[in-house]
């Protein structure tokens, strides 16, 4: 196993999922980022819960408040395969093991992905608790999961089809370019103001990476922030974790309502 490839792992862990759940394939793929976790009770009903310690290629959960687990749901005639927790990239600077369950889930079946996160805002108005539609990404941590020369097309990334829907449903959601730094520091105000002048709205430490696996793994993607606090220097409040997770508390509801809205539409 050790000398596997990145895609014969994800096999080996989709066949373990397939095993653990009960579930032959699944449809969507789900993974929840910082504050979303409260959101997954109203995906529909739970039919399995695996801890990712059992599944090939996964790590444990690093940190506070995320949840090391997977669940499969049954939402109308689809088969969630809903992640609890992620592997960030500031973990252990392993793009292998962030792209990991993305690639697990093209190899379930998952023809299509609802990537969320907690993020910083740059706009003002977004108060803390703001759902925001990932338009486009900058990725700014250097590095990619594709290795080689495989130049993967990342036009449209985040599905403007899929966008469309999601503002039907929800005509007050905005939608900003969402830049991922490496992490695990939260940026200085001056490289909040620089993300800003480069065209970004948003700021985090995950999702890009996802991003690329899922196309390249040909998955339609839909990417979802939701933004727990402003960014540094955006107000002049400091940052706590603590603070990101009470966001998506309160934000829950909304979340909850608003994936389990989208999710028929894919
Ligand atoms: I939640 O302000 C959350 N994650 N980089 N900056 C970055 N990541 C974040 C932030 C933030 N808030």
């Amino acid at each position: 196993m050790t000398d596997a490839s990145p895609y014969e792992l994800a096999q080996e862990a989709a066949a373990a999922l397939a095993r653990l759940t009960g579930v032959e394939r699944h449809d969507v793929a789900l993974v929840l980022g910082s504050g979303w976790l409260p959101a997954v009770d109203a995906l529909g009903t739970a039919t399995a819960e695996i801890d990712t310690t059992d599944v090939p290629g996964f790590k444990a959960a690093a940190v506070a408040g995320h949840s090391g687990k997977i669940r499969s749901v049954r939402a109308g005639d689809k088969n969630l395969l809903v992640f609890l927790s992620r592997t960030h990239y500031y973990e252990a600077r392993d793009v292998a093991a962030v792209a990991h369950p993305v690639r697990t889930a093209a190899a379930a079946g998952c023809r299509a992905i609802v990537l969320t996160n907690g993020c910083g805002g740059l706009k003002p108005s977004w108060s803390p608790g703001t759902p925001v539609l990932i338009s486009d990404h900058i990725n700014l941590t250097g590095t990619s999961p594709l290795v080689g020369a495989n130049f993967v097309d990342l036009t449209d990334l985040y599905s403007s089809r899929l966008r469309a829907k999601a503002r039907e449903l929800d005509p007050s959601l905005d939608e900003g370019v969402y830049v991922q730094f490496p992490g695990p520091h939260y940026e200085t105000p001056a490289e909040v103001r620089m993300a800003g002048v480069i065209g970004g709205h948003l700021v985090g430490m995950s999702t890009t990476l996802e991003a690329i696996a899922a196309r390249e793994a040909g998955m339609e993607i839909l990417g979802i922030s939701l933004v727990t606090n402003l960014a540094a220097g955006i107000s002049d409040q400091p940052l706590n974790h603590e603070e990101v997770l009470e966001a998506g508390r309160s934000a829950a509801s909304r979340m909850g309502a608003l994936l389990s809205r989208i999710v028929p539409e894919i």
